[in-house]
């Protein structure tokens, strides 16, 4: 769909706001049964229906009184039920004589407990290796969090909210003292100035979208979006600021040179919860409107016109994703966006608040329960009265827990060196996602393999040594927390097919049978969530006041929620009280580095060989590495194969057209794509989505995955790999 066709959409959509429409059901009176679900793609957290007949899953509908979808459904959610009615993964698997041949689960398991036992026997805890997912629910990952770090004791787990949403994490924990968005959707209605910062929420976000999209039109609020494509959102914004790529950093600096020298800041809220200003104000001397347009590629209207509407507007909500978190100096500059909102006193207020759109729908449960990075219940690892809570909890002598925990970079490097021997990969697809793809399937190729997923063939099945399949989102109950702290549920709906079973049957049947029945004796997800909570309690992320009949009746409850009568909270930091020993919020100087700046960047050699600058993202019908998207008809009909897009100006110049075959080179690898010429890209760059996998390695010609060409440059704080940001050049090339 183009820009003026989107928007078309959109106003239809705003005039059936209250007549939501039900989607797939020819005979809605037939419907034998609704069951209530979380939608399971995104962040957003819409709450729907699934609707049964016969035992089958034949429809679907938003929740009317839902207060985050309003019964809306974006296109990927209207779709995702046929997801669990198409051709599956429903028997395990191992590999023999180079084949995968279909095995009973005893058998399956038996291999993998053998190989585990082996492992550990010989290399320690640190010879094995949990890579889990955000797609899981809370109680699956909690159980994940519990055997990796609490009975076997290795550091060595991480999940691919590492490659999303680590350095938002990093962020909030720098400037706030902990982590968790201060802000809810509540905001996105009612600011009277949204700054939308490298995040495209019109295709990736939909139904925030919609709120964002009514309060302009609704409201009158205005909105700027700073991206350097002019994606649909971009498009649909009041101003699009296409900044170059890499330079957030200067852009962020130059605002904040503005707000203190025109005093358009909060004197008082400065004085009373913030603690470095001094510095920060020195840090951002020499950053004018002048040099920021020279490093940035706007011009100084523009960026003094943000500024402006900054400090003017009652009311206001900054929203990032990716072009934040996978960009240059990522964590810095989630703290730069922190600081704006902090020396302007906009923060804790209806309205006003810096909003990290998470990306998959169980990406903040994965944080909360400490299944990537961080220890459960936004514990610190260094901290030895909190080790020892855990430790207590789960019943473990305090030295098993590790002393930190490794990310998925640091992972592969010991797969590299000899030292992990074992891999355990739930519900990602790394032979699609992760980046500099020749090195990364190295590794896959090295190491003993378990790939548990609910699809085959995949991408990292091709690496299996065993294959373990799972039950997905509607065949199992669990709970997923949104982008606003709101904890959802979604039910089991039907039962999965063949002998796949949930990856907590999954979880508990290999914990007990390494010897550990004890702490996994759960009798299904309810418990291991009353357990949770038990963990939580007295932690930043509370949730011991909910439970499942709560969340079902309430339309789910924000966190923190310490008791049974309190109705879940809304924002964080209402009273100015930051959760640092000072009380005080930290405003962080940040250096800008060289690296931010694409002239810096780029040598006179490089720039010769790889003269355009390269951007990975999304599109709006497909997720991820497709495994559901591409199986759903009406999804992959609108976007079947990889491309790249390129300027009209680039494309006259190199004689390519939309349709040509083009090659895409960096200094990592290639791909061989088709060129889609169009407007909404600057001269000198490219954009390549990440979803298209190479199922066949074989087939050369089909090489289409995205992260051939993306290196393991990482953000030094948070680890997160920098996605958005390549050098790479164009050839043009012939049919196979
Ligand atoms: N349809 C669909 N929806 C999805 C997903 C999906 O795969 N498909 N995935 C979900 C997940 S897990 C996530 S994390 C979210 C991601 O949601 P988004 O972050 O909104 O999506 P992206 O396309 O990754 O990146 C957003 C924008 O960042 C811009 N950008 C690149 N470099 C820079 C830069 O230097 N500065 C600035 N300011 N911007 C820059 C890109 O041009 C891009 O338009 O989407 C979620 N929703
Ligand atoms: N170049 C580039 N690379 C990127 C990004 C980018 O913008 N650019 N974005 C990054 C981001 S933000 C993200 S979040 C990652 C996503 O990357 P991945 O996590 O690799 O993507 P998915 O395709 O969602 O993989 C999920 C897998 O889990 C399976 N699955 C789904 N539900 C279940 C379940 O309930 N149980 C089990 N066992 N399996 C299940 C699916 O079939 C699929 O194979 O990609 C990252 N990689
Ligand atoms: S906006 Fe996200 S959560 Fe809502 S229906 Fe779309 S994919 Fe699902
Ligand atoms: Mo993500």
């Amino acid at each position: 769909m183009n820009a003026p066709e989107m928007l078309k959409a959109m106003h239809e959509l705003l005039d059936e706001e209250n007549n939501v429409t039900y989607e797939g059901m020819e005979f809605p009176e037939q419907i034998d049964q609704w069951i209530l679900s979380t939608c399971g793609y995104c962040a957003v957290g819409c709450r729907l229906y699934l609707g049964i007949r016969n035992s089958q899953i034949v429809s679907v509908r938003g929740d009317k009184n839902s207060p985050v979808n309003k019964g809306r459904l974006c296109l990927k959610g209207r779709y995702q039920w046929k997801a669990l009615t198409v051709e599956r993964a429903t028997v395990p698997m191992v590999r023999r004589n180079g084949e995968m041949v279909k095995v009973s689960w005893d058998e399956a398991l038996d291999i993998v407990i053998e190989k585990m036992r082996e492992v550990l026997l010989n290399e320690g805890p640190e010879g094995l290796a949990i890579y889990s997912s955000g797609l899981l629910p809370l109680e699956e990952q909690y159980a994940i969090g519990k055997l990796a770090r609490g009975y076997i004791g290795t550091p060595n787990l991480d999940a691919n909210t590492r490659l999303c949403m680590s350095s938002t994490v990093s962020g909030f924990i720098r400037s706030f003292g902990q982590d968790g968005p201060p802000g809810c959707y509540e905001d996105l209605d009612i600011a009277d100035f949204l700054l939308l910062f490298g995040c495209n929420p019109a295709e990736m976000h939909p139904n925030l979208w919609f709120r964002i999209f009514r309060n302009k039109e609704r409201r009158g609020a205005y909105l700027i979006t700073v991206d350097p494509r002019a994606t649909v959102t971009a498009r649909q914004s009041n101003a699009h600021l296409a900044i170059l790529p890499g330079s957030n950093v200067a852009f962020l600096k130059g605002l904040t040179h503005i707000l203190i020298r025109e005093k358009w800041i909060d004197e008082g809220f400065i004085a009373e919860h913030t603690e470095g200003f001094d510095k920060l104000a020195e840090s951002v001397q020499e950053c004018t409107p002048e040099v920021t347009s020279q490093k940035t590629g706007l011009s100084t209207i523009e960026i003094m016109d943000c500024a402006k509407r900054f400090a003017q507007s009652a009311a206001v909500t900054t929203i990032f994703a990716q072009g934040v978190n996978q960009s240059n100096q990522s964590t810095e500059v989630v703290n730069l966006i922190c600081n704006l909102h902090l020396i302007t006193g906009k923060i804790g207020k209806t309205g006003s608040t810096p909003l990290s759109l998470t990306g998959q729908v169980g990406a903040m449960s994965n944080r909360e329960v400490g299944g990537g990075g961080s220890l459960v219940g936004y514990r610190r690892w260094d901290n030895p009265e909190h080790r020892k809570e855990v430790a207590q909890l789960w019943n473990i002598p305090v030295e098993r827990l590790p002393q930190f925990s490794k990310s998925i970079l640091q992972i592969f490097k010991d797969i590299e060196l000899g030292k992990v021997k074992l891999f355990w990969n739930i519900a990602t697809n790394p032979a699609v996602s992760l980046p500099h793809q020749e090195w990364t399937r190295k590794q896959l190729d090295k190491v003993f393999c378990i790939v548990q997923d609910v699809y085959y063939p995949m991408e990292t099945g091709t690496y299996a040594d065993v294959f373990l399949p799972a039950a997905q989102w509607g065949e199992k109950t669990g709970t997923f927390t949104n982008s606003e702290r709101r904890v959802s549920l979604a039910r089991k709906a039907l039962d999965p097919p063949g002998d796949a079973k949930t990856d907590l049957w999954i979880i508990q049947e290999i914990a007990k049978r390494l010897g550990f029945d004890d702490g996994f004796n759960w009798s299904g997800p309810e418990a291991v969530f009353e357990e949770w909570k038990r963990l939580s309690r007295g932690c930043p992320v509370n949730m011991s006041g909910m439970n499942y009949q709560r969340l079902e009746s309430e339309q789910g409850i924000q966190w923190p929620c310490p008791d049974l009568s309190h109705p879940g909270t809304s924002r964080l930091y209402e009273d100015g009280v930051f959760p640092r020993k000072s009380g005080r919020a930290l405003l962080w100087a940040i250096e800008e580095e060289s690296l931010d700046c694409p002239e810096h960047l780029r040598n006179p050699e490089s720039r010769v060989k790889y003269p355009f600058i390269l951007n990975t993202g999304r599109i709006r019908e497909q997720f991820h590495s497709r495994t559901k998207t591409k199986r759903i008809a009406e999804l992959n009909l609108l976007s079947s194969e990889g491309f790249a897009e390129i300027s009209e100006r680039d494309a006259i110049k190199l004689e390519i057209r939309s349709g040509d075959w083009v090659r895409i080179i960096t200094e990592n690898g290639w791909i061989r794509v088709r060129a889609k010429v169009t407007s909404d890209i600057a001269q000198g760059s490219i954009f390549v989505p990440f979803h298209f996998g190479d199922l066949d390695p074989k087939e050369r010609h089909l090489k289409q995955a995205a992260n051939h060409l993306t290196s393991f440059r990482v953000d030094p704080i948070s680890m997160q790999p920098r996605y958005k940001l390549e050098y790479c050049r164009v050839e043009k090339d012939g049919e196979w």
